[in-house]
């Protein structure tokens, strides 16, 4: 693929459940934002940090508790530049190949990719429709297809973008947040009270 001259605003969402060489999730998440800076994707906003309870396949309660964020972020880079720039970062910050779902240090998922849905809607609808682990597909997948689903990153998406809307779906982040609340999907989802910098808010 070719290289964007232009600039997409592209927005990512963190998590981890593991402590990383650089301390928590909560510290790992920020340094991550400054490696992500060195690749060319700039920070423009980030959400406040979340703590929840692991969703986990196996309902495993001993999981230990996420932290999460969501940034909006500019870049040049490809759809699948990014991606390998946001695995390099995971692997930096020792993310171990594991099983789906299991405890890490880092994760960074692409949400959105300006307007874009890859590889394409079809696909798209499927992945979505499926939530098959055997669907994991090695190239960029956007909107992540589970984001409306998932409401530790749906609560800080709405805290930054609270009027993106879903590229497929057409609902705005926080329609989506309402309607995952009446789902019970956000359950024991805690907004922290610092910023990964330190910065109180
Ligand atoms: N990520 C997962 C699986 N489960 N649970 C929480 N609370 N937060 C996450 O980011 C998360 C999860 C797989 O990426
Ligand atoms: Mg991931
Ligand atoms: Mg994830």
């Amino acid at each position: 693929m070719e290289k964007c001259d232009q600039n997409i605003e592209v927005l990512l969402a963190f998590g981890g459940n593991l402590p990383s060489a650089v301390g928590t999730p909560d510290a790992t998440i920020g340094a991550a934002v400054l490696a992500l800076a060195s690749e060319g994707v700039e920070l423009i906003q980030f959400s406040a940090l979340y703590h929840s309870p692991a969703v986990t396949l196996d309902e495993n309660t001993h999981a230990p508790a996420y932290t999460n964020a969501v940034g909006l972020f500019s870049t040049k880079l490809t759809p699948d530049e990014l991606l390998e720039v946001t695995q390099g970062i995971e692997r930096k910050f020792g993310r171990a190949a594991g099983a789906r779902w299991s405890a890490r240090t880092l994760d960074i998922d692409l949400l959105a990719y300006g307007g874009a849905v890859l590889p394409n809607r079809g696909i798209w609808l499927e992945l979505e429709a499926s939530d098959d682990p055997a669907a994991i597909l090695p190239e960029p997948v956007v909107p992540h297809p589970r984001l409306h689903k998932r409401g530790f990153v749906l609560k800080p998406l709405a805290d930054i973008a609270p009027d993106w809307r879903h590229p497929v779906l057409g609902s705005t982040a926080v329609a989506m947040l309402k309607q995952a609340e009446s789902q019970g999907l956000c359950e024991g989802i805690e907004k922290l009270a610092y910023q990964p910098g330190g910065q109180a808010k």
